[in-house]
């Protein structure tokens, strides 16, 4: 991290490709539909997309003599001539007729009749009313699999109706915890590390519900939910899966403004990702198994979970060294990473065992849909990344508070020029100074927010370090969210 790192230097400046091994070569957006009861954003199109091809054929007059020729062996007369005329002008209208025909055909196949919905992309129509009604009926259980959500900063649990293709939130008359954990799960949580459920009042206006019918019997909790405008308790859940974004009191005093040296239990979500035991990357805690770093850290042939080992709740590199740390089982990417626009930067890591956590050891929270940050929010960023341009990374974990830049402003052409996509988020001053730097990649940019800390982005990259109008840039991970949840939910 490169903090007041000196008069800024312009020039040719460093540009981030992130860590990559001696000779490996370089590889390879995000319109993250985020929140529509399942959707496939990365997937490729179900249709083959059909692209007519019409065959021109311009002959030339020595073709012209040689088929006249071929065809008879005689010179054409004029009503011959207007024959073939006639002929292929039938020949072109049932040419186009039978595009057309084509046309309609791949419409009709591709878009369910009868306004039903497809299973992703298997070609599979079903039913809208078969949405989130706990009973699967899609090849790969896509229609029971995101129809939860937590909303907003104070977890409002929202539950998709099929019925009224719209979210709702959850009455809080009937709720238990044992409702709460079915939710958690199907969001990808593990139910051990369920933490709460709670009726909070309702701000948020809403005058329909989803309620549990009781008197349904042994049923998917699904099917026990109907929509309804009555709310006796007026409250909805608020369904907290995992105790996130929480730092212990104590741990807070030594926080300095500015950005320093990190203090034990500051950030207890950071990670060091190590190889072969250097550091490389940064990660954040998000449960006791996944780890949110940047896809740009495990490009090939970095891809490889035997790689990497993960330190937490150590501030010293060289502490480290004397530990044993925790391996990797999984990495999944995301599936469009673009390794040259770093456009979706984001990745997961499976551990093999899960922390435990302590004062030192906690995850932070992924921001929920529904949730602004503004520009005025400072954000925190921190890591064991170079403390200048081209430096060695840092022994010691250091921080820094950095403010979250419009989009528009760090699009602009003294900035970064339309190389913002919404999939990114640039933090940091415009005047330079502080910044992220080469090896807090992967690493966190949080903020607190309603007493939780949130994840606000992932370090990614910018143009050098700490320089003028070369902010930090970093993965906008409200646009992940739902991204990683599908992905905890599938590989747990
Ligand atoms: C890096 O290479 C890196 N100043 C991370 C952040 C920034 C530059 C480089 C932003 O890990």
């Amino acid at each position: 991290m490169a903090l007041n790192s000196g008069p800024p230097a312009f020039g040719p400046y460093y540009e981030n490709h992130g860590y990559q091994l001696d000779n490996y070569p370089p590889r390879h957006l995000v319109n993250s539909n985020a929140y529509v009861p399942y959707s496939a954003p990365y997937s490729p199109s179900a249709v083959p997309q059909y692209i007519p091809r019409v065959h021109t054929h311009t002959s030339t007059p020595a073709e012209v003599h040689l088929r006249q020729k071929s065809s008879s062996g005689t010179i054409f007369t004029s009503r011959t001539k207007k024959i073939i005329c006639v002929a292929m002008s039938i020949g072109v209208i049932l040419i186009g007729a039978v595009i057309a025909a084509i046309f309609l055909w791949k419409f009709v196949k591709n878009s369910c009749p009868n306004s039903g919905i497809e299973c992703g992309t298997s070609g599979t129509c079903i039913s809208p009313a078969n949405w989130c009604d706990g009973i699967s009926h899609c090849p790969s259980g896509e229609d029971e699999n995101h129809c939860v959500r937590l909303y907003g900063p104070k977890f409002i649990l929202q539950v998709y109706s099929s019925h009224n293709k719209s979210w709702y939130p959850v009455c809080q008359d009937d709720w238990t915890d044992y409702y709460g954990k079915i939710a958690c799960k199907d969001l990808g949580y593990n139910m051990n590390n369920f933490h709460s459920c709670q009726g909070i009042t309702d701000d948020s206006g809403a005058t329909s519900y989803m309620k549990l019918n009781l008197s349904a019997g042994n049923v998917d909790f699904y099917e026990k939910l109907y929509n309804s405008n009555v709310c006796l308790s007026k409250a909805v859940v608020s369904l907290r899966c995992i105790e996130c974004g929480t730092v212990m009191k104590s741990n807070q005093l030594n926080r300095i403004v500015g950005g320093t040296n990190a203090a034990p239990g500051e950030w207890p979500w950071q990670v060091s990702l190590h190889v072969q035991g250097v550091h490389v990357c940064g990660g954040s805690i998000i449960t006791p198994e996944w780890i949110v770093t940047a896809a740009h850290c495990v490009e090939e042939p970095l891809n490889n979970p035997r790689y990497w080992t993960a330190f937490a709740g150590i501030l010293r590199q060289s502490v480290m060294f004397y530990g044993t740390g925790y391996k990797v089982q999984k990495i999944i990417s995301h599936p469009n990473y673009d390794s040259k626009t770093k456009n979706n930067d984001v990745a997961l890591m499976k551990l093999q065992t899960p922390l435990a956590f302590n004062e030192k050891i906690r995850p932070v929270c992924l921001p929920n849909p529904g949730m602004m940050f503004e520009p005025t929010q400072t954000c925190w960023i921190s890591g064991w990344g170079a403390t200048h341009e081209k430096g060695k990374t840092s022994d010691i974990l250091n921080a820094a508070m950095v403010p979250i830049i419009e989009p528009w402003k760090c699009n602009s052409r003294y900035v970064y020029n339309n190389m913002i996509t919404s999939s990114m988020i640039c933090a940091g001053f415009l005047r330079g100074k502080i910044d992220s730097c080469q090896g807090d990649s992967g690493g966190p940019l949080v903020t607190e927010k309603n007493s939780v800390w949130w994840l606000v982005g992932d370090t990614s990259w910018g143009s050098g370090c700490a320089k003028i109008n070369r902010p930090g840039v970093y993965g906008n991970l409200t646009v992940f969210t739902d991204w990683i949840y599908q992905q905890m939910q599938a590989n747990r």
